[in-house]
C-alpha cells in the first residue's frame, strides 16, 4: 500500500487546536503578569497571543482549502458504493466471530444470541488465555473455540478476522465482543447497510439506542465522537465517523483479505481506530450504522475500565491518526503501518 498523505484538513485542525491552546495559555499568563504589574512581559504575551490567533486562522484556511478542492475528489471515488445493491454477495449469511478474555459469565449468552440469528452460519470464539472457563462456556453453546495465545485486544481481533475470512462458505464476517454489550438483533441493521460499503461499522452515538447504564461514560461517549471527527478530517470526503471504539462490524471478506496484511495486531486497545484508518487509507469504503449498546455482563478489562484509561487510549488513537501507527506498537511481531 502506498501510504497516502494526511488530509490538509487534519493538519489544519491540529494547527487550530495548537493555536487555541497557545492563545488561551498566553491570555491567562498575561492576566497573571498584569496582576504582578509585569507590563513588559504582559505585552510580549499579548503579541504571542496575536501570533497564535493567526495560526488559528491559517489552520481554518487549510481546512477550507481541503473542503473546497480535495474532499470532492475523495468523495467522487466513493460514488459507485452509494447506489444500492452494488456488488453484493448473493448469499448474505455470515460467520460471526466473538472476542473473549475471561468472559465466562457473558460468552455463553452471547454465543446463544448470535447462533439463533437467521443470517448466522456459525459462531467462532477467539479466547485469549482466559484463566476462567470461557472456552468451555462457549463450546457448550455450540461455538468453535480458537485459542489465541498472544495476549491483547489487537491480537485477539486480528486472529478473529483471520479465522473468519478462512471460512469458505461465507462471504461476510461479523466481528463482535462476547461480553453482551452488543446484540445479534442489530445484525439486521448492519446487513441493511451492507450494499453500500465494504465495511459496516457499528456506532454507539445514538443516545436513544444506549442502555441507561453502560460502561461508556459521558467522557468516553464524547471522546469517541471527537476522535471519530478527527478520523473524518483525516479522510475528509470519505465518510462520516462518530465512534472509533465499536468492535461490532460487518465486513466483506474481499475487503478483509486486502486489509489484514496491513494491520498490526500489536496495536492493542487502539486497534479499532487503527483498523478504520488503515481501511480508509486502502480505499475501502466504510459506512456507520447505529446499533444498540448494553451494559456489560462481567468485568470490563478494556479501554472502558476508567475515564483515565480511556483518556490514555484516546491520546494514543489521536497520535496514530495524526502521526501514523508505527510508533504505537513495540514491533516484536511484525512491521505495521
Ligand atoms: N482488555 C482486553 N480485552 C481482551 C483481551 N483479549 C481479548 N479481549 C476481548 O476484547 C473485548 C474488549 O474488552 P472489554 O473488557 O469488553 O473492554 P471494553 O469493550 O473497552 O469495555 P466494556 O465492554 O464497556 O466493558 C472483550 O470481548 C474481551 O474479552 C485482552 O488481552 N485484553
Ligand atoms: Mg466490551
Amino acid at each position: 500500500m502506498k501510504p497516502s498523505s494526511r488530509a490538509l484538513a487534519l493538519y489544519g485542525a491540529t494547527i487550530v487546536a495548537a493555536g487555541l491552546a497557545c492563545s488561551g495559555l498566553a491570555a491567562l499568563l498575561a492576566v497573571a503578569a498584569l496582576a504582578f504589574e509585569a507590563r513588559a512581559l504582559a505585552g510580549r504575551l499579548l503579541l504571542f497571543l496575536l501570533g497564535a490567533n493567526w495560526a488559528v486562522i491559517l489552520g481554518a484556511g487549510l481546512i477550507g482549502i481541503d473542503m473546497v478542492f480535495f474532499a470532492p475528489r475523495r468523495r467522487a471515488a466513493l460514488a459507485p458504493k452509494a447506489s444500492p445493491l452494488h456488488d453484493l454477495p448473493q448469499d448474505l449469511s455470515v460467520t460471526v466471530v466473538l472476542t473473549a478474555y475471561n468472559d465466562e459469565l457473558s460468552i455463553g449468552p452471547a454465543v446463544r444470541d448470535f447462533a439463533a440469528h437467521r443470517l448466522v452460519r456459525r459462531v467462532l470464539v477467539v479466547e485469549n488465555n482466559s484463566v476462567d472457563r470461557t472456552g468451555e462456556a462457549a463450546s457448550r453453546e455450540g461455538a468453535t473455540v480458537i485459542r489465541e495465545t498472544r495476549q491483547g485486544y489487537g491480537e485477539c481481533v486480528f486472529r478473529a478476522l483471520t479465522e473468519a475470512v478462512r471460512q469458505p462458505d461465507t462471504a461476510m464476517t461479523v466481528l463482535c465482543e462476547g461480553d453482551m454489550t452488543f446484540r445479534a438483533a442489530d445484525l439486521d441493521k448492519l446487513a441493511a447497510y451492507s450494499p453500500h460499503a465494504d465495511i459496516v461499522n457499528g456506532t454507539r452515538i445514538v443516545e436513544q439506542l444506549r442502555a441507561q447504564r453502560t460502561q461508556l461514560t459521558t467522557f468516553m461517549y464524547y471522546g469517541n465522537f471527537f476522535v471519530g471527527k478527527l478520523l473524518e478530517l483525516r479522510h475528509l470526503g470519505k465518510g462520516t465517523f462518530t465512534d472509533v471504539g465499536t468492535t461490532y462490524k460487518l465486513c466483506r471478506n474481499s475487503a478483509l483479505e486486502r486489509l489484514l496484511p496491513h494491520l498490526n495486531p500489536e496495536i492493542n486497545l487502539e486497534f479499532n481506530a487503527h483498523f478504520l484508518d488503515t481501511a480508509l487509507q486502502l480505499g475501502l469504503s466504510i459506512v456507520e450504522c447505529p446499533i444498540t449498546f448494553h451494559n456489560r455482563v462481567g468485568v470490563s478489562k478494556g479501554g472502558n475500565t476508567s475515564d483515565w484509561r480511556a483518556f490514555q487510549v484516546g491520546v494514543r488513537m489521536i497520535a496514530g491518526i495524526v502521526f501514523g501507527w508505527r510508533g504505537l506498537a513495540p514491533g516484536r511481531r511484525k512491521e505495521g503501518l
